[in-house]
């Protein structure tokens, strides 16, 4: 009897982010990892990831992509889904906290990453632009906005909905991307749940494993 080969993913060959587990690899890494399902990794440089067989995957020439038997498939966020409904322990098996789970995986991706995203972009690039000092402070109310809202539903609960889902692991990357700009260090609360999510035992395998490549040393799948 063959065993099914075990997924692919894609990743940076080398990350922008110096292995902080900033990339969208990362949350697909620590799905797998909370899934129990061995995965391997192809590593793909900036340049084969505009080529025409990377672009055959993802039609935008990004990471990360996923590939299991005759499946390809791009967006973290359906990657994670598909992961979520084939395993336990990331979707709950009651009907509606299922569909309220992901709803909270909508809302990471669509209603808190967006002006996260924005801001960061702005600080990174625009800093030498006319127009950043009155326009960081518009990007920064709108973070502030979304974190006050989301740190008023999480109140003193360790997690969005009952049990950890696929929606925090998604909210969680999503707040990381916050780093060391200090608007998250204004709500304690979010602060304990990002903490909260990084000392899973599957996030910290997945962060070695991605910190592991920036480092040169790919850890075996
Ligand atoms: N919506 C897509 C998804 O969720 O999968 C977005 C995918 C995406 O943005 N991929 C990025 C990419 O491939 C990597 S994660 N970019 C290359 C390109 O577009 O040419 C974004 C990212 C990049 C760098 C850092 N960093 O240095 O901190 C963090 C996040």
């Amino acid at each position: 009897m063959t065993l099914p080969k075990p997924p692919v993913i894609t990743a940076f060959e080398r990350s922008p982010d110096r292995g902080r587990g900033l990339a969208r690899d990362m949350r697909v890494r620590w799905a797998l990892e909370e899934a129990g399902q061995a995965y391997e990794v192809r590593l793909v440089s900036f340049a084969a990831m505009k080529e025409p067989a990377h672009r055959a995957l993802h039609p935008f020439g990004q990471i990360p992509t996923y590939e299991e038997g005759g499946l390809a498939l791009f967006e973290s966020g359906a990657i994670i889904l598909h992961i979520a409904e084939r395993h336990q322990g990331l979707l709950p098996s009651d009907a509606n906290a299922r569909a309220r789970a992901i709803a909270w995986m909508f809302a990471a991706l669509n209603t808190v990453e967006p002006p996260i995203i924005e801001y960061s972009m702005a600080r990174l690039f625009e800093q030498d632009k006319p127009w950043y000092a009155d326009r960081l402070p518009v990007l920064e109310s709108h973070v502030h906005a979304r974190l006050g809202e989301l740190s008023s539903r999480l109140g003193d609960a360790n997690w969005l909905d009952g049990a950890f889902s696929a929606g925090d692991l998604l909210m969680v990357t999503v707040l990381r991307r916050l780093g060391s700009s200090g608007l998250l260090e204004k709500y304690p609360d979010l602060s304990a749940y990002v903490a909260r999510g990084e000392a899973r035992p599957a996030y910290q395998r997945a962060f070695a494993a991605q910190l592991a490549v920036f480092n040169g040393k790919p850890l075996a799948g």
